[in-house]
């Protein structure tokens, strides 16, 4: 199947028809749909499946029967609510195309190639990005990981054994990353910076996500006395303002996207409202700074209302330079593209911190992402083929 026919299979995978958005979450159904896909990619191309403790999915080109000193590429299939058809497919599409254009080619690597699906990385079900490939490095503590509820309830241990995965296994797995060389992820750029079809990343800034919790007292919208309310819901909102003047000091990006108001009735002042906090910068210290501050301005608000306030860091990232030997051979093999940093997280930024790591940038010309508007040209997605089977040609072959 060329780059367009697995494009245009996944195309409908788990898009609303309404906002044309995606809604692909790990272990939904839209999701093992895309699992699926993968699987159905990897056989038609007798690569050897793997899917790992953790539920992330690989497929490996062992051409000599070699196991160790593979180059790993790929991304993740799951999305943000109403995302993008790009953030993450783009990668993982482009891995298979880029096995096929070695093998017409000729190209029998000296090292496996695997593509890799890593599991839950936008973190919009279980609330911790790039779960997968955390568990898979050891970045996250297993019995954290196992406890992790989407907003159902259900807890990530659950549903893995829901599918057929011990949650008693899920954690570190040493023989797999032992078997991987270098990882080098291609993704649509999410952002306006990349003015060339494709460019290589330097670096991911910071980034974390915090829980604020406002609790206060439900109580009757027409019958209780302003003097007389706790309402959580006027500190939350000054909690969104001073994020977006905290950003704005500080030169860092606070977004509020996820509130859940209860009871949520039009009429009942709410007795608690919680509220994530994305929060991310050039620099540790200034995305620190940034959301001690907006924690400052929840406590005052909250003391003002007669409202508890706790705040909880659910993830947090710090910078990741990528291998700059890894880098300038990539920029190099592509005959010096741009090369520029992200702030977005990605699975890649996870592994950087196992394994030499790079990232490949497919430009996005309006640098949306994260919203259904989410695109790329494709004459830029084939350049991003061609970019990926140079690299992995390079790396596999040399
Ligand atoms: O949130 C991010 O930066 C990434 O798209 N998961
Ligand atoms: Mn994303
Ligand atoms: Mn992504």
């Amino acid at each position: 199947m060329s780059f367009e026919e697995m494009w245009a299979a996944l195309l409908p995978v788990g898009r609303d028809p309404g906002t044309g958005g995606y809604h692909r979450f790990a272990w939904t159904p839209p999701e093992l749909e895309c699992r699926a896909w993968f699987l159905d990619e990897a056989r038609r191309r007798d690569l050897d499946v793997e899917r790992d403790r953790n539920g992330n999915l690989f497929a490996w080109w062992r051409p000599g029967g070699a196991r160790d000193g593979a180059v790993l590429t790929g991304s993740h299939l799951d999305s943000v609510p109403g995302g993008g058809a790009y953030d993450g497919p783009l990668g993982v599409v482009s891995a298979f195309a880029a096995i096929d254009l070695l093998r017409e080619r000729g190209v029998r690597p000296g090292r496996p190639i695997g593509v890799a699906a890593f599991a839950e990385e936008e973190g919009a079900r279980f609330g911790v990005a790039c779960l997968g490939s955390r568990l898979l490095t050891g970045a996250i503590a297993p019995d954290r990981a196992r406890g992790l509820r989407d907003r159902d309830g259900r807890a990530f241990g659950d549903v893995l054994a829901a599918h057929d995965l011990d949650p008693d296994r899920i954690g570190p797995d040493e023989d797999l990353l032992g078997r991987v060389s270098c990882y080098v992820e291609l993704h649509v750029e999410q952002g306006r910076a990349l003015t060339a079809p494709v460019g290589v990343a330097s670096a991911i800034v910071p980034h974390g996500r915090w829980r604020f919790g406002f609790a206060g007292e439900g109580n009757h919208a027409g019958t209780t006395r302003l003097e007389d309310r706790r309402d959580p819901m006027l500190p939350f909102a000054r909690m969104v303002l001073a994020a977006r003047d905290a950003a704005e000091r500080h030169g860092a990006f606070t977004t509020v996207g996820r509130v859940e108001v209860t009871p949520n009735g039009v009429n009942a002042i709410p007795s608690a409202v919680t509220a994530w906090l994305d929060g991310r910068g050039p620099a540790d210290d200034l995305v620190r700074r940034t959301v001690a501050e907006v924690h400052e301005a929840a406590r005052d608000a909250a003391r003002e209302h007669g409202v508890a306030v706790e705040l909880a860091e659910e993830s947090y990232s710090p910078v990741v330079d990528f291998d700059t030997a890894l880098r300038d051979r990539l920029a190099g093999a592509l005959g010096g593209v741009p090369v520029l940093p992200t702030g977005a997280g990605h699975d890649a930024g996870i592994l950087a911190a196992r394994l030499p790591t790079a990232m490949l940038f497919v430009r996005n010309p309006t640098g949306v992402s994260h919203a259904p508007a989410e695109h790329a040209e494709p004459a830029d997605c084939l350049a991003g083929v061609e970019a990926l089977t140079a690299v992995l040609k390079n790396l596999a072959c040399g």
